[in-house]
């Protein structure tokens, strides 16, 4: 069963987001990714969304980059949380996807992580997941634990090179 939906508004966005894909599988999360956007496919959008629910989706995320309303859209269609991504994009590379992303009117919340915040919106996801699901939650507990370990291993790089 897909436990994540995750829409981008165009396959440009992909590659700013396949960090967040691979947290997902390293999390054992399945993910459904799909090109849908708001303005462009919008019943089709609205189709996939109503769907997935129904098929018991837990979390949607929506990565676009400009006037960026899918995720937007997605929440105004589905009870399931939504975490949106502003893609860093246009003229104004990813502000304007920032602003149309995060301020939703009240009631309708869209999480929103930072722009072109994939891996962010992955664990995310994987969080929200994990508060009914304690395998998952484990896990998260356990990559969070990998990242300290990269970041310390980081530090101890730049201890012996400062010594020279
Ligand atoms: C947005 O317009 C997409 O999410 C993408 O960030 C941007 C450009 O889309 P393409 O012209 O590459 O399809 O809707």
């Amino acid at each position: 069963m897909t436990q994540v939906a995750w829409m981008m508004g165009s396959d440009s966005d992909y590659p700013k987001l396949e960090a967040g894909f691979k947290v997902l599988a390293e999390l054992g999360i399945s993910v459904a990714g799909r090109v849908l956007s708001a303005h462009r496919t919008p019943e089709q959008a609205r189709e996939f969304v109503q769907n997935s629910e129904a098929a018991g989706v837990k979390v949607f995320i929506c990565a676009a980059g400009m006037a960026a309303h899918l995720a937007g859209a997605v929440a105004a269609h589905s009870s399931r949380p939504v975490i949106g991504i502003p893609v860093a994009s246009g003229a104004l590379n990813g502000l304007d996807a920032l602003l149309s992303t995060a301020q939703m009117p009240p009631g309708v919340p869209v999480a929103t992580v930072g722009i072109d915040g994939a891996v962010n919106a992955a664990v995310l996801a994987a969080q929200i997941i994990g508060t009914g699901d304690e395998s998952v939650a484990k896990k998260v507990v356990e990559w969070r634990a990998s990242q300290t370990a990269k970041v310390l291993e980081k530090d101890k790089r730049l201890q012996e090179k400062l010594k020279g």
